[in-house]
């Protein structure tokens, strides 16, 4: 046992989980920060078979006094900000609640915590979307920021307030820089997971299509479970800092589509230009994938991709899993849930 407790807040989100198997197999007393509850919302905690080993309790980052009293209560050695409304599109539609929870929030865990227990290590969640608009390619934690949405803009207060409050008051502050990092567990409205799940459903005759938006984006995308550890080593560290956390490999979503159609026994072939492309599949004819104005967004961010040297260096950790794998792992996933869960036999 190690004896520490850690709270973590977006403990029903995809990090959140992975993160709490991490910290539960090293020995911690999990607290998991959620601002509501239901049998629903355990999915994933449920997944990966440690839904009753997570001590669930109620925060939400809106509500200062809430989260004032977790920290009394709690008391915790570290702290995981992992909570946010993370989904970039809907932050064009909410971007005052995006600041109220991804900005404002972030201030108000510190200000909790230089107000109740300064000594607590924290960890928040930061991320590639602060890049946007590319300066240079490949991106480091000395890359100028220039973000492209309010989700990005909010972070970015977020990052900077961790910064501040660690130079100003001396506290272990840490912000992550995590690249796109996904899993079966991924939220089904981000572009990898709704290609396989919505490819798997092609494949067993529930769904026609699959309708996307921006073919041409290319992110760096990993693989969470490894992403989570980098987490907890950033904060095992003699000193606080920052880290970009990336493959440092660049992929579009059109290649990320035909890796998955082809494990699900799909094989595309474009035809079209733009909003008129389609992804026919050569073995039926069928238009398998369509283009959708309503799923592009109003400033895009074109490509991202992160240099994570000085994680390697100084934390020891790596990327293990490739591109390739990445999608294998998520493709076989929802090919089988789709098979075990809404084929009937
Ligand atoms: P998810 O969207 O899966 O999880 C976010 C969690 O935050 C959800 O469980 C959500 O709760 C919770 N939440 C939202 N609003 C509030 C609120 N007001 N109070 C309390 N909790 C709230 O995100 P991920 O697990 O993918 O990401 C974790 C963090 O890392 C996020 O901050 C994200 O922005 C950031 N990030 C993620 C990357 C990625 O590629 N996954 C890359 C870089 C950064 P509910 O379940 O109730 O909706
Ligand atoms: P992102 O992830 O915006 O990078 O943010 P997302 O998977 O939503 O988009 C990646 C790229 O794919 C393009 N795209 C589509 N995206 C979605 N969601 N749906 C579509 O139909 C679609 N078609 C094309 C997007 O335009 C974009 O270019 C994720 C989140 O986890 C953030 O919280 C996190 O900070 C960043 O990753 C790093």
């Amino acid at each position: 046992m190690s004896g520490k407790r850690a709270l973590i807040t977006g403990i029903r989100g995809q990090d959140g989980a992975y993160l709490a198997k991490l910290l539960l197999e090293k020995g911690y007393e999990v607290y998991g920060a959620d601002r509501r509850s239901g049998e629903f919302a355990s999915w994933r905690l449920k997944e990966l078979g440690i839904e009753n080993d997570v001590k669930i309790i109620h925060m939400d980052l809106l509500e200062f006094s809430n989260i004032i009293r977790t920290i009394e209560k709690v008391q915790p050695d570290e702290v995981y900000n992992l909570a946010a409304q993370s989904f970039v599109g809907v932050s064009f539609e909410q971007p005052i609640l995006t600041a109220e929870v991804d900005a404002i929030g972030v201030l108000r865990i510190l200000e909790a915590l230089r107000t109740v227990k300064p000594d607590t290590k924290f960890y928040q969640a930061s991320t590639s979307e602060m890049f946007g608009k590319v300066q240079e390619i490949p991106q480091t934690e000395k890359t100028p920021f220039y973000p492209r949405s309010p989700y990005a803009v909010a972070k970015l207060f977020g990052h900077w307030i961790t910064v501040n409050y660690r130079e100003a008051y001396n506290m272990f502050a840490c912000s992550g820089i995590l690249f796109n990092h996904e899993s079966p567990l991924r939220g089904i409205e981000f572009v990898t997971r709704k290609i396989t799940y919505s490819l798997a459903r092609i494949k067993y005759g529930l769904q026609d299509k699959l309708v996307l938006g921006n073919l041409n984006a290319k992110r760096d995308w990993g693989y969470a479970p490894e992403y989570v550890e980098a987490m907890w080593l950033m904060m095992q560290q003699p000193e606080p800092d920052d880290y970009v956390i990336a493959t440092g490999e660049t992929h579009t979503v059109r290649e990320f589509v035909e890796k998955a159609a082809k494990i699900a026994g799909f094989d595309i072939e474009w035809v079209g230009e733009g909003i008129n492309e389609k992804g026919i599949d050569r073995n039926t004819g069928k238009v398998i994938v369509e283009v959708s104005e309503e799923f592009f967004r109003p400033a895009e961010v074109d490509i991202l991709v992160g240099n994570p040297e000085k994680a390697m260096k100084k934390l020891g950790w790596k990327p293990r899993t490739t591109f390739d794998e990445l999608v294998e792992i998520m493709m076989e996933a929802d090919l089988k849930r789709v098979r075990d869960r809404e084929v009937s036999v």
